[in-house]
């Protein structure tokens, strides 16, 4: 069955491939599995119907048969346990790559959005400086700790996993603050990623939302 994702009609990061969306289409990309976006507008994020499928009226959401999920967490882990390709069989690197998961959403990506947020919403704010100055000293000691650990490895955990999935889409945000080119293995491993024929046909797809022709 051919799931269906949600997407902004009109994302604000005018198809740079940062909404999280794009996650979600990659891992599917990834495993090969076609699917259809349904583009919503902010008013529709906010009505009912869409309530009902992400109660905190955000997108992205994934419906396939009756299953219907939010959360990009859930929802790539999904994808990663129903078809082959991004989780290892083997039972402990499995759950090491769940881990990774978990690790981009939980540990690094927290400081990213703070910063993107504080950028976007608190810019003009006399604090704001000092605030950005605070969000950077953590946002540096993860991805400080992140870059040691994977040292000169092409993945976190051997083979690429649905752990660097997340990882480098998690990461990706942080880019445009100049902020990783301090670490210039981490840069390193998001063109890698960014390598991906499964990631380029994915940016392609949101792209073309923003250009207003559909690739889906
Ligand atoms: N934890 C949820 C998940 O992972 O699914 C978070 C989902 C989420 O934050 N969705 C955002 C949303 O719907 C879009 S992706 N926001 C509308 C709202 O909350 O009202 C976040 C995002 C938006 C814009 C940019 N950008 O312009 O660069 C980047 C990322």
């Amino acid at each position: 069955m051919t799931p269906t994702l949600t997407a902004f009609e009109s994302s604000p990061d005018r198809g740079r491939g940062l909404a999280r969306d794009m996650r979600v289409r990659w891992a599917l990309e990834e495993v090969g599995q076609a699917y259809d976006v349904r583009l919503l507008s902010f008013a529709a994020m906010r009505e009912p119907a869409h309530l009902k499928l992400q109660p905190f009226g955000q997108i992205p959401t994934y419906e396939e048969g009756d299953l219907t999920l939010f959360e990009t967490g859930a929802i790539v882990l999904h994808i990663a346990e129903s078809h082959a390709g991004l989780l290892p069989a083997d039972t402990n690197a499995r759950a090491r790559a769940i881990m990774w998961m978990f690790a981009a959403v939980n540990t690094v990506e927290p400081p990213i959005v703070e910063r993107s947020m504080a950028m976007m919403l608190e810019r003009d704010q006399p604090w704001c400086e000092q605030r950005l100055q605070m969000i950077d000293k953590t946002l540096r000691k993860r991805l400080g700790d992140l870059s040691t650990y994977l040292g000169d490895a092409d993945w976190l955990d051997g083979p690429f996993s649905v752990g660097d999935l997340m990882m480098a889409n998690v990461l990706l945000r942080a880019r445009g603050s100049g902020v990783l080119d301090a670490f210039p293995n981490l840069a390193a491993y998001l063109a890698r990623a960014e390598a991906r024929p499964a990631y380029k046909r994915a940016f392609a797809a949101q792209l073309a939302v923003f250009e207003g022709r559909s690739a889906e």
